[in-house]
């Protein structure tokens, strides 16, 4: 039981364990966690790396900085304080749809260390595979790149707090695996991610 838990709750257990849930559905539950700077290619590789694992038949589900700010945490900003409760919900997020079998694509800039670990300890806890993955591009570059025109706008003053600008980023200190999107095109950062979902087990060794 969570010493967090609010009282006068009680935590319902179902008939069908997770084992007998899975194997029932022939699926495996997982996170990939994609962090990175805007601009960095996460959101083009969360997209891919879902198209191919449904194209095998696998049960993925992507969420998004941009759409699940549209809904879920329509009500979050981008103080320090709102990117913490908006990563804490995704987690809890991922973990219910990890628990019911799904491969997890989550990308966010997620751009603090502490909530990311918080992340990762949630998944840890309910016994589920984290994978975390460092899409790892130079400021300079994503800043070129500026696919929203937000940089742009950081630098004009028009927009505050933005990450790598004026608000800081922390690089992750030991990824499960690093993608340079400055080098590598998409579609080998997706052979790479689905080799690391091999080794996890979430994914088979061969391709259908
Ligand atoms: S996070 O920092 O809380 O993890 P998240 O991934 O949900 O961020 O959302 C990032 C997206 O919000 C960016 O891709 C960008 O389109 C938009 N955005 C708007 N304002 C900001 C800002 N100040 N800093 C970063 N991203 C911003």
């Amino acid at each position: 039981m969570d010493a967090r838990a609010p009282a006068n709750l009680t935590w319902h257990e179902g008939r069908v364990t997770r084992e007998e849930r899975w194997r029932a559905l022939g699926c495996r539950g997982g996170t990939v966690w994609l962090t990175g700077l805007s601009g960095s290619g996460k959101s083009t590789i969360a997209a891919a790396l879902e198209a191919e694992l449904v194209r095998r038949g696998i049960s993925a589900y992507r969420l998004d900085g941009d759409n699940i700010r549209h809904g879920l945490n329509r009500d979050l900003g981008f103080s320090a304080a709102d990117r913490a409760e908006n990563i804490r919900r995704i987690a809890e997020v991922a973990r219910l749809l990890a628990e019911a079998g799904c491969i997890v694509i989550a990308s966010f800039i997620s751009p603090y260390r502490t909530d990311r670990e918080a992340a990762r300890r949630l998944h840890a806890e309910a016994g589920l595979t984290f994978i975390e993955v460092f899409i790892d591009a130079p400021t300079a570059l994503c800043e070129q790149r500026d696919p929203k025109g937000l940089y742009r706008k950081a630098r004009a003053g028009e927009l505050a707090a933005f990450t790598g600008i004026d608000a800081p980023y922390e690089p992750p200190i030991n990824p499960d695996l690093v993608l340079r999107t400055a080098e590598l095109p998409v579609e080998a950062s997706v052979e790479r991610l689905l080799d690391r979902l091999r080794k996890a087990g979430l994914v088979q060794a061969a391709a259908p």
